[in-house]
């Protein structure tokens, strides 16, 4: 695998910043070797589109934990092995034994709420999975968590992709993010199939239908017309299980079983092609640029990084846009929390009714007891309300990640334009990858808190006499609660979408300087450097074939 060897002196020597994060990436990939040699199958999609079940039922074994709400919340790998078990990998490098039972108190979002045990990567070995040999087949949460938790960790990761199994439930056929994330995929895999999920849940000419709307769909987002090498394969986990498994086998595992060797150095060698692709592009930029004088490559960096392309203009009106959400966040959580207040109140005060009579002892046994039912139940409601909330500011939230997308692609394509005008070489640029993410729910239980003190004077009021007065105070006390909680909620969910705008932001700006340093690098190649660039496209021309 030396091409890579070669890419990489010629990235450092030509100072092209913007290919080097996609030439570690394949560097990792071709350092696998021997027993590391794995080809990863790994499963994407959205939440809940059944991703855990299909792989559970492709090896016929409920192992990993699945659910009607988010479950998976890390990267689980299962690949055979002589004996059954299982290795919690950290993200600060340590790693433990466990049985395969525990898996779940680690992969699962309830059990490892936003990641806390800060886990990168879950290991199942097993001695049933002898028949994949050396395929690796991939778990991975939902898309949207799966950039959520340590979007580092993942993004680095996801090019690693062998071969791609997109899930697509037949509830929620092919959405924008479906396709965004088939976009991304292409880049790291020319091996994509689809998976449609939940075929049960159809009568077959609901089937037909949905398929051929899929089929149109990602023709129009121009993803391969249908026929070609984008298959779509139904799969129930419920109706003709054995039927399903065995297609699934023989369309995608046998012939990557069987090519191994082939498969594994196909999957290197699309990796590296469009690496290739860029780095000749910007070459060829710099050889144009050597033969001028110093006066017109003076001029052409002028003229392909013309006024709206300098880095700090551009860098200014990032952090206009990213102010200007900020400042309307609050504003715009609040509109859709709040809608919730009287929901919430009618509630609690209903349940506080049903339940207050039943409670027994003096005043400060009724206060506790009725702190520690306010607070389970603010939290049990409020936690709806925020997932519902969430629910609603996902539009918001993926309009404000449109928006830096969009920025961050008006940008290359002017980058592109001007290059093409002034040296006519078509550039062929790494596109920012498009994130989606989603906004987490606030923790409820830090949430909440109480402002009642008169309890430790309980001795004062025996409860025969007072207990109805302190049902109204108790009762007064609920929208009060209810309201500053769920402000609460408001600011902690504004504060997660700040964060997601700060991140997109981030992540705009530094693409945008390295495309801006890579492209200035080689402009200003000096005139006696025409043979350098020369021999370097040469030689990395060569490397294509
Ligand atoms: N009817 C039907 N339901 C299914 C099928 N496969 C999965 N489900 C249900 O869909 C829900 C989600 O399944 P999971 O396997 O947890 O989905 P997932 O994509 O792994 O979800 P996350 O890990 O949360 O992203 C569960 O309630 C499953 O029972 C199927 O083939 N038919
Ligand atoms: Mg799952």
């Amino acid at each position: 695998m030396l091409p890579l060897v070669k890419i990489k002196e010629i990235a450092n020597n030509f100072q092209i910043e913007s290919i080097k994060r996609e030439i570690a990436i394949a560097q990792r990939y071709s350092a696998r070797s021997g027993t590391e040699q794995y080809i990863d199958v790994v499963v994407l999609g959205q939440f809940k589109s059944g991703k855990s079940s299909l792989i559970n039922s492709l090896i016929n074994e409920d192992i990993l934990p699945v659910g009607v709400v988010p479950v998976t919340s890390i990267i689980t790998r299962l690949q055979y092995y002589t004996e059954e078990k299982a290795q919690v990998q950290f993200l600060d490098g340590s790693s433990i034994n466990i049985s395969t039972k525990q898996i779940e108190n680690f992969i699962s979002e309830s059990k490892n709420s936003k990641n806390i045990k800060r886990v990168e990567v879950v290991d199942l070995f097993l001695p049933k999975l002898e028949k994949f040999g050396k395929i690796r087949i991939i778990d991975t949460p939902g898309i949207g968590s799966f950039f959520k938790h340590n979007s580092d960790v993942a993004i680095q990761w996801l090019p690693e992709i062998g071969l791609a199994l997109l899930a697509i439930s037949v509830e929620r056929p092919l959405s924008e993010d479906d396709i965004l994330l088939l976009k991304d995929v292409k880049r790291y895999t020319s091996e994509i199939k689809i998976i449609l999920t939940k075929t049960d849940l159809l009568s077959s000419n609901q089937l037909k239908e949905v398929m051929e709307y899929i089929k149109n769909s990602l023709s129009q987002a121009e993803l391969n017309p249908a026929e070609q090498d984008l298959e779509i394969l139904p799969y129930s986990t419920i109706k003709d299980v054995d039927k399903n498994r065995n297609q699934l086998t023989e369309k995608v595992f046998s012939p990557l079983k069987e090519n191994f060797s082939r498969s594994f150095e196909n999957i290197f060698r699309h990796k590296i092609y469009s690496i290739i692709q860029s780095c000749l592009s910007y070459l060829e930029v710099g050889f144009k640029s050597s033969y001028k004088t110093e006066k017109e490559r003076e001029r052409l960096k002028d003229a392909v990084i013309d006024e709206h392309l300098k880095f700090q203009i551009i860098k200014n009106e990032l952090d206009i846009i990213s102010q200007s959400y900020k400042d309307k966040n609050r504003e715009s959580v609040s509109s859709v929390v709040m809608s919730f207040l009287k929901e919430n109140r009618n509630k609690l005060e209903n349940d506080f009714q049903k339940e207050y009579d039943s409670w027994q002892g003096n005043l400060f046994k009724v206060s506790r007891k009725f702190e520690q039912w306010l607070e389970n139940k603010l939290k049990e409601e409020l936690f709806k309300s925020g997932e519902k909330a969430i629910l609603q500011l996902d539009d918001y939230v993926r309009s404000i990640q449109n928006h830096f997308h969009l920025f961050a692609s008006s940008f290359a394509e002017r980058l592109n334009r001007n290059v093409e005008k002034v040296m006519g070489i078509k550039l062929n640029n790494i596109e920012l990858q498009a994130e989606v993410e989603k906004i987490k729910q606030p923790d409820i239980s830090v949430s909440y808190s109480f402002d009642i003190h008169i309890d430790l004077l309980w001795f004062l009021f025996p409860m025969f006499i007072f207990k109805g007065m302190f049902k109204k105070f108790f009762q007064k006390k609920i929208p009060y609660e209810v309201e500053k909680n769920l402000n609460r909620l408001t600011s902690d969910i504004a504060e997660n979408i700040s964060k997601v705008i700060e991140r997109n932001r981030q992540i705009v700006s530094k693409y945008i300087y390295n495309e801006l340093l890579t492209i200035e690098n080689v402009v200003k190649s000096q005139k006696n450097e025409s043979a350098k660039y020369e021999k370097a496209i040469e030689e990395i021309s060569k490397l294509k074939d």
